[in-house]
C-alpha cells in the first residue's frame, strides 16, 4: 500500500489548498479500503482566483512567439516520457484500468504534445489576392484568452492534454477542472506542466465536485471558452449556461457506438474487435461498443464465439498483469450499470452472459461488473439507446446491409462506428452513409490516434472536434487583415466596378 497523496490547487504558480479548507477524497476504484489522495474541494472563490492569474498572464502569454509557446509542450511531451511508467501506475491505481491501457492514456499525452508543438510553427493562415490593386490579405489565427477545460476520470491523462496542449499552444491560458474521481493524475500532470518551466498563470488546476468547482468556471464572467467532456445530461447544462453569457463551448458527451458484423466479414477479426470495443477498459470510453449489429447469417456463430472468448476475461486489479477487466469508477457508476441490467429483463432482453456485480474474493472491495453479453435486443429498448458505460453489449440481428446502417444510425448520438465486412462496395457505402464523427473498417470502434480530428455529431457533441488540426478552430479565433498599400480609398465592391 502506498501513502496517500496530497493533492492542492496549482493558482498562479503556487501549490494551495481550497479557501475554504475542505477537502475530499479519492479512493481506488478495485479496492475501495485503499485512499489514493486527498484533494481540494474548491469553490467561486477559487475559481475566482484561478481566473484572474490566468487573465493576467493571458496579457502576456498571448505575445509570446508561438514557436516559443509550443517549445514548453515539447518539453511537457519529453517529461511525460521520462514519467510515463510512475504515471501509469498512479493512473491505474486511481482510475482502475490496466496497466497496459494506462500506459496507453499516458502515450496518448506524449503523441498530443509532440502533434500539438509542431503546430506552434505552423498555425497557417491564407494570404490571398485582394480585389484592389496594391492591397494585401490574409488571416491569422488568434487566441481566444482564459480557458475553462473540464475533464473525465475515463482518460485522466490522455483527454486533458488533448485540451490542454493545442490551446497553449495557440496563445490561451488554462484552468483544469479535472474530475473528482481522478484528482491525483491531473495534480501530477499539472506538476510535469509546472516542471517544463511554464510562467505562473499559464496553466491553473481548480479541483472539486462539478456543481462547485466546475459550475462557478462555466458561469464565471471572464472566462472565455469552455472545453468539457462527460455526459450528455452536464453538457447540455453547461452548453445553456456558455449559450446565455457568451462563451466559446466545446462538447464531448455520450455515445452509443455500434459494431457491425456483415455475413462476409472475418468473423476471427471481428471477434476481437468487438471483444476489446466492448469490454476494454470495461466499456468505460466514449468510443466504447455498446451494439453488436449481427447480420442474421452469422448471428448465431458470432454470438457462440463471442460468449465463449468473453467467458475467459479475467476481472483484477490494473496492476494484475492477468487483469482484463478492470473496475467499474465508483459505487455510483456500478449501480447505474446494474440498473440498465434491470432495464434490460424488464424490457425482454436474453443476458447471455454476466448480468451481475462481481463479489467473488478480492472483488468484493472493488467495483466490478461481470462483463456481459445482452441478446435479442431490439432497437427501441433503452439498452439499446442510451450510454451505459459499462462492460455491456447488446446484440441487435439484422438481416441486410441496409438495416445494418439504418439501425446504426438510429441513435441520437455518433460519435463512432464500426463494420466488419470484406466487400469494398459496402466499406465505402458505409463510409459514406454512417452518422458518426468516426468510422472505422474492419476494426473496433476504439483506437483514435492524436493527430486525426476527434469528436461526434448529433447529440454526442456540437460541431467541434478535439485533436488533430481541428483543434485550431476550437482555440483560436481567424482574424482577416487587410493591408491597403495604395495611398487611396478604395472601396471594395464599387470602386473596382463599372
Ligand atoms: C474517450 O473515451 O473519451 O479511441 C476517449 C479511443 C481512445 C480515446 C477515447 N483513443 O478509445
Amino acid at each position: 500500500m502506498t501513502t496517500p497523496l496530497t493533492c492542492l490547487n496549482f493558482i498562479n504558480g503556487v501549490w494551495v489548498n481550497a479557501e475554504s479548507g475542505n477537502t475530499l477524497e479519492s479512493r481506488n476504484p478495485a479496492d475501495n479500503r485503499q485512499l489514493i489522495a486527498t484533494f481540494p474541494s474548491s469553490a467561486a472563490d477559487d475559481v475566482d482566483t484561478a481566473v484572474i492569474a490566468a487573465r493576467k498572464a493571458y496579457i502576456t502569454w498571448r505575445q509570446v512567439p508561438a514557436p516559443t509557446r509550443a517549445e514548453y509542450v515539447f518539453r511537457v511531451g519529453e517529461l511525460l516520457v521520462k514519467y510515463k511508467e510512475e504515471l501509469a501506475q498512479l493512473i491505474s491505481r486511481e482510475m482502475g484500468k490496466t496497466l497496459t491501457e494506462a500506459r496507453g492514456d499516458v502515450q496518448e499525452g506524449i503523441d498530443c504534445a509532440f502533434y500539438s508543438a509542431g503546430e506552434g510553427r505552423r498555425l497557417f493562415g491564407q494570404t490571398t489576392p485582394s480585389e484592389m490593386p496594391n492591397k494585401f490579405a490574409m488571416t491569422v489565427r488568434m487566441p481566444i484568452g482564459v480557458c475553462a477545460l473540464i475533464t473525465p476520470w475515463n482518460f485522466p491523462i490522455a483527454i486533458p492534454c488533448w485540451k490542454a496542449m493545442p490551446a497553449l499552444v495557440c496563445g490561451n491560458t488554462v484552468i483544469l477542472k479535472p474530475a473528482e474521481d481522478t484528482p491525483a493524475c491531473a495534480t501530477k500532470l499539472v506538476a510535469i506542466f509546472a516542471e517544463a518551466g511554464l510562467p505562473p498563470g499559464v496553466i491553473n488546476l481548480v479541483h472539486g465536485v462539478g456543481e462547485n468547482a466546475g459550475g462557478a468556471l462555466v458561469e464565471h464572467p471572464d472566462v472565455d471558452l469552455v472545453s468539457f467532456t462527460g455526459s450528455s445530461e452536464t453538457g447540455a447544462q453547461i452548453g445553456a449556461i456558455c449559450g446565455r453569457t457568451h462563451k466559446r463551448v466545446c462538447l464531448e458527451m455520450g455515445g452509443k457506438n455500434a459494431q457491425i458484423v456483415m455475413e462476409d466479414a472475418d468473423l476471427e477479426l471481428a471477434l476481437e474487435g468487438a471483444v476489446w470495443g466492448a469490454f476494454g477498459t470495461s466499456g468505460q470510453r466514449c468510443t466504447a461498443t455498446s451494439r453488436l449489429i449481427l447480420h442474421r447469417d452469422i448471428k448465431e456463430k458470432f454470438t457462440t464465439m463471442l460468449k465463449e472468448r468473453s467467458s475467459k476475461l479475467r476481472l483484477g486489479t490494473g496492476d494484475d498483469p492477468n487483469t482484463e477487466i478492470c473496475p467499474i469508477i465508483n459505487s455510483r457508476q456500478l449501480q447505474r450499470v446494474k440498473k440498465y441490467l434491470d432495464i434490460a429483463t424488464q424490457e425482454g432482453a436474453t443476458v447471455l452472459m454476466g448480468g451481475e456485480i462481481a463479489t467473488e474474493g478480492e472483488l468484493q472491495h472493488g467495483y466490478f461488473f461481470q462483463p456481459t453479453i445482452l441478446d435479442g435486443v431490439t432497437p427501441d429498448m433503452r439498452v439499446a439507446r442510451e450510454e451505459i458505460f459499462g462492460p455491456v453489449v447488446a446484440i441487435i440481428e439484422v438481416t441486410s446491409f441496409e438495416e445494418a446502417i439504418n439501425i446504426l444510425n438510429d441513435t441520437k448520438y455518433g460519435l463512432s462506428s464500426s463494420i466488419y465486412t470484406r466487400d469494398i462496395n459496402r466499406a465505402f457505402a458505409a463510409m459514406r452513409d454512417i452518422e458518426a464523427g468516426i468510422t472505422y473498417i474492419n476494426g473496433p470502434t476504439i483506437g483514435a490516434e492524436v493527430h486525426l480530428p476527434f469528436g461526434g455529431v448529433k447529440q454526442t457533441g456540437n460541431g467541434h472536434r478535439e485533436v488533430g488540426i481541428a483543434a485550431l478552430d476550437v482555440f483560436t479565433e481567424w482574424k482577416t487583415v487587410y493591408v491597403d498599400f495604395s495611398g487611396s480609398l478604395q472601396r471594395a465592391q464599387i470602386d473596382n466596378r463599372e
